[in-house]
């Protein structure tokens, strides 16, 4: 069967109207990264239709906030548990779009599900603080209410994940939704939003305006973010887009959720158990062929262990399963695209330039115009060159530290700050990382990887990853305003700040 019968095949078991073959002028191409086939062609959405869906998501917006928040939760645990039913179908269409392995779709499906029981959750917890009051017979209160329609900017390499994130919390919060996947990406959002929308019918709600999908490229993206209604933008992607979102939300005091690059450091001391290491550090680095925000891209190594684990690596990557994601066994599927193939070697040549080793990188036997890379292993003598920037692709640059503060010094001296961990067994090099003065990065994990992170813990990243945190812990005050009220159920009006005023 073809790629893109298959992908007909899934719309038809999920039971969703898709046009994959659209005759429109305005339509998009998507290819699968498995063999470079087309998939599907995709009609866009026009300037005009984008202001009509967002004028449906603020009517829409106008009813949901009035419906109780746990009300609002079953339309989340219905969604959910769609999803489950469809788990084998949607992570089979995100390996055919993403070229992500089997087992990877599946997981982010898994995500999807999780987060929707969390928010089922967080639907009858959306709480505020009573506050002592200065004044007698009054009280202070913090109550939260929703903002409004919530843009949501998704990338490619989660492209239901993401979304659900957001969309999960944003929906028990009562805002509505309106999403502009990525337009290497529009079938998973069109499957997701799909069976989103249809949950909502199935339990008698208006749907309509619920969730709006957009679907283009950049300038739909940007006219989502200057849209009036649109009151949050949840953006997930590179920096330099996050800086235009910033910048436009903040001419318009609107406010953003920023989620973008990671170039993601290990460090590894000389108590670190090696098996930990060699197992954390491969799933990391070459999982989802590099193409993670999360993915481990530097690894700083104790001198005296430096040798015998660089030597493990090498073994460890020179058989790494590479291949077709839907093959059973394969651990490391295609690049998205050729552009990322050309940023891949593009920094190899950078750091071949600076005098690095550079194990592996090379292309490998794929089908058609598929870009399969051996993931590389790049040894420097110092932090330099490529090794400071995110090249999104499977490059694990390896540098030798010998003192443990250097060693947090060179984790934090990149521009990004999104995750990081320390492989140790001493207590108080592991303390001294998760410290103040320790790892800057909104992730700092012990021996454990970079990536994978669980949807219970708020998830982001300071500097140039944006500061936007998102799934769980509290995440979900992003999506609400707050407001204090002082209440006086007294008979006199005593003022605050011992302020007289007689009139
Ligand atoms: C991303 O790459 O956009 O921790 C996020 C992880 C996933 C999220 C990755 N839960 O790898």
């Amino acid at each position: 069967m073809s790629h893109a019968n298959d992908v007909s095949s899934i719309f038809q078991a999920l039971g969703i109207n898709a046009d994959t073959d659209s005759k429109a002028t305005a339509a998009i191409d998507v290819h699968t990264p498995i063999d470079g086939s087309r998939l599907a062609r995709i009609a866009a959405t026009s300037p005009t239709e984008l202001d009509a869906a967002l004028n449906r998501s603020h009517q829409r917006f106008l009813s949901w906030r009035d419906v109780p928040a746990p009300k609002r939760g079953e339309l989340v645990r219905a969604f959910g548990e769609t999803v489950r039913r469809h788990k084998p179908e949607l992570g089979r269409l995100i390996s055919l779009e993403t070229g992500k392995i089997l087992q990877e779709g599946l997981g982010e499906v898994q995500e999807v599900i999780d987060i929707c029981e969390f928010a089922v959750g967080l639907s009858r917890q959306l709480y505020g603080l009573t506050i002592a009051s200065e004044r007698p017979d009054h009280k202070l209160l913090e109550t939260w209410h929703p903002v409004g329609v919530v843009g949501i900017i998704s990338a490619f390499n989660f492209p239901m994940a993401v979304f659900a994130w957001n969309a999960a919390l944003a929906l028990v919060c009562g805002n509505t939704l309106a999403w502009k996947p990525s337009e290497k990406t529009p079938l998973s959002a069109i499957a997701l939003n799909g069976l989103l929308l249809r949950s909502a019918k199935e339990l008698g709600l208006d749907a309509d305006g619920l969730s709006e999908l957009l679907i283009g490229e950049r300038a739909i993206g940007e006219a989502l973010v200057n849209h009036p209604h649109v009151k949050l933008v949840s953006a997930t992607g590179s920096t330099a887009m996050g800086k235009n979102v910033a910048m436009a939300c903040a001419a318009q005091f609107k406010r953003s959720l920023l989620e973008l690059g990671g170039n993601n450091a290990a460090i590894v001391c000389p108590s670190a158990n090696l098996e930990l290491v060699v197992r954390g550090a491969a799933f990391a680095a070459a999982g989802t062929a590099g193409q993670r925000c999360t993915s481990l891209r530097r690894l700083i190594v104790h001198r005296s262990i430096y040798p015998a684990l660089v030597e493990r690596l090498v073994a460890v990557f020179a058989r790494l399963p590479v291949g077709n994601p839907l093959t059973e066994g394969t651990l490391v599927g295609p690049l998205i695209d050729g552009r990322a193939f050309e940023a891949m070697q593009g920094a190899l040549t950078g750091a071949k330039g600076l005098g690095a080793k550079v194990h592996f990188g090379q292309r490998e036997q794929g089908a058609g115009s598929a870009h399969y890379v051996r993931p590389a292993i790049v040894e420097l003598a110092e932090q330099a060159g490529p090794m400071l920037h995110e090249t999104f692709a499977p490059i694990l640059y390896v540098v030798p530290y010998d003192d443990f503060d250097d060693a947090i010094a060179m984790n934090n001296a990149v521009v990004h700050g999104l995750s990081s961990a320390v492989f140790t067994q001493d207590l108080r090099e592991a303390e001294r990382f998760t410290s103040a003065r320790g790892s800057d990065c909104g992730i700092a994990n012990v021996n454990i990887g970079t990536s994978g992170a669980e949807i219970g813990g708020a998830f982001g990243g300071e500097k140039e990853t944006g500061g936007g945190r998102e799934s769980g812990s509290d995440a979900w005050k992003a999506y609400m305003r707050r407001a204090t009220n002082t209440v006086n159920y007294g008979a006199s009006l005593p003022l605050a700040q011992g302020i007289r005023f007689e009139i």
